[in-house]
């Protein structure tokens, strides 16, 4: 799974994906390339499960964050950027934090101004887009008329009203028939959006509070998005800090859990994602996977062999497996399974791939 951090600029995108990261880069104002890192999923379920097989490593899902510069009102590069195209989601990040120090490019704190702005750039992005595959595709068709063609310029001329009515494309009602045409294009305003609002030290102790306050609740319950609010420096501090140390600064501050957590939990939830397990011979590892993929699909996951070659799945509930101690006696219990390739899996599922190749 890949995640795009967009917004505008000096909005704390570099701090945030540092956060979520571990890298450290610059917070170079400015810079005009995209960062790319790898964010380990923490899952409390990964380590019960690999002090079970010990020596086993646990070995965690990994989601990748790309930050790009700053958008610009009217117009951005960074948009066009293509490591931002082939992202599964992204998270619009916006300042909520006052400073003397850090000028706000629209020179007021006004978030919901922002997601606005930002949500409306992501629309020029596309219609630009729209706009120049139609002009293309109306000389392909006068040359020969090919019903795949005519399909994708139908879908083309949905999008092209919907942008033009101020409509982002995840709320156009757009037909499976209609995304299959148009997946290529990675439209921005079609990608599930994860609002982050970035607040202020004083607004740590009530993250929810904040949103609501900012007026980002409105966001919230529209098809394909989700709100979240961090502290990112502080939240970055404490990132830093030894494991041990991290849940007593976390109650002194008062703030519910660690930022990585609360932006993965909201992440994976707005994209339908759930996680199953391996136990390999060196590793037991986390996957993750979109809700009810068939367990052939999952396979395929892990390695393309197992998904070309598939018998069946052994699966067991990761809480059996604890509870029970090996795979012997989930076997003994009658709680491991036999699966074929169209069993939807399950959150939590522990996972053996038969296969032959
Ligand atoms: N007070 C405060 N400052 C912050 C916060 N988040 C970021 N900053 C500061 O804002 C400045 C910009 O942060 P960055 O993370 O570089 O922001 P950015 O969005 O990546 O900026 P550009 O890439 O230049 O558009 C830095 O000086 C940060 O220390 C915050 O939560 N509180
Ligand atoms: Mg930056």
């Amino acid at each position: 799974m890949e995640f795009g951090i967009l917004g505008l600029e000096l909005s704390g995108k570099t701090t945030l994906f540092s956060l979520l990261t571990g890298h450290q880069v610059a917070a170079v104002h400015g810079k005009r390339e995209a960062h790319v890192g790898v964010a380990h999923v923490p899952d409390a379920r990964l380590e019960r499960l690999a002090s079970l097989f010990a020596p086993r490593k646990p070995v965690a899902a990994t989601v990748r964050f790309v930050d790009v510069p700053g958008v610009v009102k009217g117009g951005s590069a960074s948009l066009n950027l293509p490591e931002l195209r082939t992202t599964d989601g992204l998270a619009a990040i916006v300042r909520g934090f006052a400073s003397a120090t850090v000028p706000h490019p629209e020179e007021s704190i006004d978030p919901a101004r922002d997601v606005d702005l930002l949500e409306t750039e992501l629309m020029l992005a596309d219609l630009t887009v729209v706009e120049n595959r139609a002009k293309r595709l109306e000389s392909e068709l006068k040359k020969h008329r090919v019903p795949e063609l005519e399909a994708e310029r139908a879908a083309l001329e949905r999008c092209r009203l919907a942008l033009e009515a101020g409509t982002p494309l995840r709320q156009a009602g757009l037909s499976a028939e209609d995304r299959q045409h148009l997946k290529g294009f990675g439209f921005l305003s079609l990608k599930p959006l994860l609002v982050v609002l970035n607040v202020g030290e004083e607004s740590a102790s009530d993250l929810p509070g904040a949103l609501v306050g900012a007026g980002l609740d409105r966001w919230q319950g529209r098809p394909g998005v989700a709100t979240s609010a961090v502290c990112a420096t502080l939240e970055q501090e404490i990132s830093l800090l030894a494991p041990a140390d991290q849940a007593a600064f976390l109650a002194d501050l008062e703030l519910p859990d660690r930022a990585l957590d609360r932006l993965l939990r909201a992440a994976y939830a707005l994209l339908g994602l759930v996680s199953f397990f391996t136990i390999g011979d060196n590793e037991v590892r986390a996957w993750s996977i979109p809700e009810a993929t068939h367990a052939v699909k999952a396979a395929g996951v892990v390695h393309t062999d197992m998904e070309r070659g598939f018998i069946r799945a052994e699966v067991t509930p990761w809480q059996e497996l604890v509870e029970a101690g090996s795979f012997a006696a989930c076997r003994a219990h009658g709680t491991l399974r036999l699966e074929g390739k169209d069993y939807p899996v399950r959150d939590g599922d522990v996972i053996t791939f038969r296969f032959n190749v």
